[in-house]
């Protein structure tokens, strides 16, 4: 009879649509990795959006980042807060929680996005929030909002994973405001446009291990957007304003080659510019060739560090020498080569250090450096576990991290043997480049 009860309830809900706000909390600036103030829309959020939209609930967005703030207006009657969020956004997420909650004492919080994925019961203790979703949400949190009695509903089961890619709502966002902003200065070395949109063909990351240091939340199983969304989403984007693309995929060059080709012949057509990732090991002369031609402008490898032993403690997957010919294919290809390194990994040298220095000077890539940040939920952060003394401090400092110790002089999470400030003058030259 109870049973019965709820499902009437739910059905009842599922008719009248509860009342939703998103919340993307803000970025911290830090003038390396969000450089300068750029914008990203957030795509994640625009697909949560859209799932609950079709599930015929209310939903408004309040987007942070591009200066909306939490009103009473907004906020009053609303019966679920649904937040988003990475660990640099763990401080804001708190603030934004105590806000909501004298805002609005009836509302449910629901919490999802990388954070909340990465460690859902460590977070757990620090935040407080009712409700979660751990993982990709489109279809969980439908199901979730049916009935919200449950605390955190994790999608490793693939019931739950979504049937199929939606379109992000982009009718609750300012598309104008993501592509106005200032622009990567190396962009306009390599003639790729100022106003950029973003997107993802793919989610998962074909690889079959982890990198210890990844936060990673789409498994290794690759999952492609069908051609028709991939080209709704960029004529989207093209009819508010986009003159460039900058693909977030974890590796856009292993695409299946029929959709690879379906995507590239339409940038093509329509001329646009466009950056992407992709692992060293899985490119070629040929498919560079192809990318060229198709109007990619940067290719973003994760190099991560000079020393085989450090790639290898921490199951990078690739060599130095692979890292060096992927760099050199890019360049013959016509396409500029631009190289993540994550300072600090467990194994690195003061030689190793001058190498990646030097080669980066020598080759003149793009050099976008990075002090290891353990995430919690992944090994390098067990490795950390003993540097970290209290959670929420660490996680608190996880906003501007390389600004911080920059300016403390010092690293939070040292796991190498190299005295901090040699590792931060490597992250200093490597970023003056
Ligand atoms: C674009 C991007 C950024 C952008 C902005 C992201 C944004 N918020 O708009 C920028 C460049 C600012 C950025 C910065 C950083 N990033 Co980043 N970034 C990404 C990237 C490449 C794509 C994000 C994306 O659009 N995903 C696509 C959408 C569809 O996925 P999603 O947002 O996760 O949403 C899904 C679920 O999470 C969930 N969900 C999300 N939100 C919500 C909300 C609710 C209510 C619900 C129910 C569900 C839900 O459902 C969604 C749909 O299935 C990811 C890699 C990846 N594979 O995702 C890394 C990633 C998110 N970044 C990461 C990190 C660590 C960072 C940094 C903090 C550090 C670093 N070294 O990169 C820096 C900041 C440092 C600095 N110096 O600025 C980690 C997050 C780890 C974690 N657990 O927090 C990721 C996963 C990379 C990785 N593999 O480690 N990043």
């Amino acid at each position: 009879m109870f049973f019965l009860a709820l499902k009437q309830k739910s059905t009842k809900r599922r008719i009248q649509g509860m009342n939703i706000v998103l919340i993307n909390p803000p970025l911290p600036y830090d003038s390396i990795g969000t450089s300068g103030g750029q914008r990203f829309f957030p795509e994640g959020l625009a697909s949560i959006a859209s799932a609950l939209l079709h599930a015929g609930h209310k939903v408004r967005v309040i987007d942070m980042c591009t200066g909306q703030q939490l009103t009473s207006e907004v906020c009053g009657d609303a019966e679920i807060f649904g937040i988003t969020g990475m660990i640099n956004q763990f401080a804001n997420i708190e603030d934004i929680i105590s806000r909501l909650r004298k805002l609005n004492s009836k509302a449910k919080i629901l919490l999802g996005g990388p954070l909340v994925t990465c460690a859902p019961e460590l977070i757990k203790q620090l935040l407080d929030f009712d409700l979660a979703i751990i993982g990709e949400g489109e279809r969980s949190v439908v199901e979730l909002l049916q009935n919200p009695t449950e605390k955190m509903v994790a999608n490793n089961n693939p019931y739950l994973l979504p049937k199929e890619f939606v379109m992000p709502a982009f009718e609750l966002f300012d598309l104008r405001w993501y592509l106005s902003g200032p622009t990567w200065p190396h962009y306009q070395s390599v003639g790729m446009a100022k106003v950029v949109g973003n997107l993802m063909v793919s989610r998962g990351c074909p690889r079959p291990q982890n990198c210890a240091f990844c936060g990673q939340l789409f498994g290794h199983t690759m999952r492609c957007k069908p051609f028709n969304l991939v080209e709704g989403e960029i004529r989207a984007w093209i009819d508010a304003g986009a003159q460039g693309i900058r693909f977030q995929d974890d590796n856009l060059c292993q695409l299946p080659p029929e959709l690879q080709e379906l995507v590239f012949d339409l940038l093509k057509k329509h001329e646009l510019p466009w950056v992407a990732h992709s692992r060293v090991d899985t490119v070629s002369p040929a498919k560079l060739a192809r990318m060229r031609e198709a109007g990619c402008r940067i290719i973003y490898f994760g190099l991560e560090s000079f020393s085989d032993q450090a790639l290898s403690s921490a199951g990078k997957g690739a060599t130095v020498d692979e890292a060096k010919r992927a760099v050199e294919l890019t360049r013959e290809a016509g396409i500029k080569p631009a190289c993540f390194f994550l300072i600090g990994l467990p194994g690195e040298t003061r030689a190793s250090l001058q190498a990646a220095v030097k080669f980066a000077r020598d080759q003149q890539i793009l050099a976008r450096p990075y002090i290891l940040c353990p995430i919690p939920g992944t090994p390098m952060f067990e490795r950390a576990k003993h540097l970290i003394t209290d959670l929420r401090d660490y996680l608190r400092h996880c906003a501007n991290w390389a600004d911080r110790q920059l300016a403390d002089g010092k690293l939070y999470a040292n796991l190498t043997n190299l005295p901090d400030d040699i590792l931060l003058e490597a992250y200093r030259e490597l970023r003056e480049l």
